[in-house]
């Protein structure tokens, strides 16, 4: 542990470290905006065949560093690979996202495998492997998983919904089938990470993406609880491994959050006021975030003041530049560039 710390920026903040220049990486920073991703993308047959290609999915990984020498790399693959190793059925059409046989019931329920099947999950675990062998010193490399909350919504409404009402109408109408899922998705997440630890990542983040719309006594119950869990699974089977959280639109519920899931840093979404993340939040914990994606796809003076607003409040302390979610398809490769310029100080005024 102590030889990747000195080599790796990101790996020193997650440690509690606070460095001059914040390391630098973006949720998804491989993917479409990027065209060498776009080129291999239209010979794919489909996107999961991309992400349990072993050599693809590990070169898209590289894609990004290559192009713009962030620290630290964040495996390609998606966080619903999980429902499928467990026997849903899961495809993706171009620009449509995601497809899944909806979990209408609970009788649907029965028909989900209650483990993993790891060996569905091979090649991922080997994709984390290759990434290793040619990842460039100092450059940290990142698992994930999907949050059990997050993955649920994808799971009952059988595809991405604007307000995740399914999933929050499941809950409560079902409310013991529903804690049933979320147990599933723990165990299953659980031994993910686990193995992406054995296989070589140097740390993981849990996304929650979804964690926003729930209210409070719901939050504790489908986020708080299962990340939780999952991060004291996951510390006891790798003691020391390094774990982000990203409930996104968690708001002041982060604070609860961070009183309750042991993560070693949090993520930040794009309407976490600065003041708020330096003060209540920074003083707890290392931060990760949170320019807002369309901040980096509008570009100009309104991407340079951004930046710099969240430089300012955030780079005393330990942090990590980052997204407040994901890179968007439009977003122009130069934007892209001037960010990551301007945050290791190439670029004035
Ligand atoms: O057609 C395509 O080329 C697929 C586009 C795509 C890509 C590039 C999808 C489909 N997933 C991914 C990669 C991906 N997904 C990564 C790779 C690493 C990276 O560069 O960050 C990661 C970490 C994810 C995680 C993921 N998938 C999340 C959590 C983070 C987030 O962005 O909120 C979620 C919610 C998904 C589901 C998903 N997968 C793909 C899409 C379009 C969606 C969203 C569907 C929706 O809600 O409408």
């Amino acid at each position: 542990m102590t030889d990747r710390l000195v080599d790796k920026p990101l790996l020193r903040v997650l440690a509690g470290g606070c460095e001059a220049i914040p390391p630098i990486w973006l949720m998804r920073q491989a993917g479409r905006y990027l065209p060498e991703y776009r080129a291999l993308r239209a010979k794919a047959a489909g996107f999961l065949d991309l992400c349990f290609d072993t050599k693809q999915a590990a070169e898209i990984t590289l894609q990004p560093i290559r192009r713009f020498g962030f620290d630290a790399a964040i495996l390609f693959s998606d966080i619903l690979v999980v429902p499928h190793a467990l026997g849903q059925r899961v495809t993706f059409r171009e620009g449509e996202g995601p497809q899944l046989d909806a979990i209408v019931d609970s009788s649907a329920l029965k028909r989900l495998r209650e483990e993993v099947d790891h060996v569905r999950l091979e090649p991922v675990y080997e994709a984390i492997a290759a990434v290793k062998r040619q990842l460039p010193v100092g450059v940290a490399l990142l698992g994930f998983c999907g949050a059990p909350w997050t993955v649920a919504t994808y799971m009952i409404a059988g595809a991405g919904t604007m307000d995740q009402l399914p999933a929050r109408l499941f809950a409560y109408q079902h409310c013991e089938a529903f804690a049933k899922l979320i147990d599933i998705l723990v165990e299953a997440s659980t031994g993910y990470l686990i193995r992406q630890f054995a296989a070589g990542v140097d740390a993981v983040q849990i996304f929650d993406t979804w964690a926003g719309v729930l209210p409070g006594d719901e939050f504790r119950r489908w986020c708080i609880e299962p990340c939780s869990r999952i991060v004291a699974g996951v510390r006891k089977a790798v003691p020391g491994s390094r774990i982000i959280g990203f409930p996104r639109g968690a708001a002041t519920e982060l604070e609860s959050y961070l009183d309750a899931v042991a993560v070693d840093a949090i993520g930040l979404d794009w309407t976490v006021e600065l003041g708020f993340a330096r003060d209540r939040v920074q003083t707890r914990r290392p931060v990760q975030g949170n320019l807002d994606p369309l901040a980096l796809l509008a570009g100009g003076a309104a991407l340079d003041r951004s930046i710099d607003a969240i430089l300012d409040a955030l780079s005393g302390g330990p942090f990590i530049f980052n997204l407040g979610h994901g890179v968007l398809p439009e977003t122009p490769i130069a934007h892209v560039e001037r960010l990551v310029a301007r945050v290791r100080g190439a670029t004035d005024g």
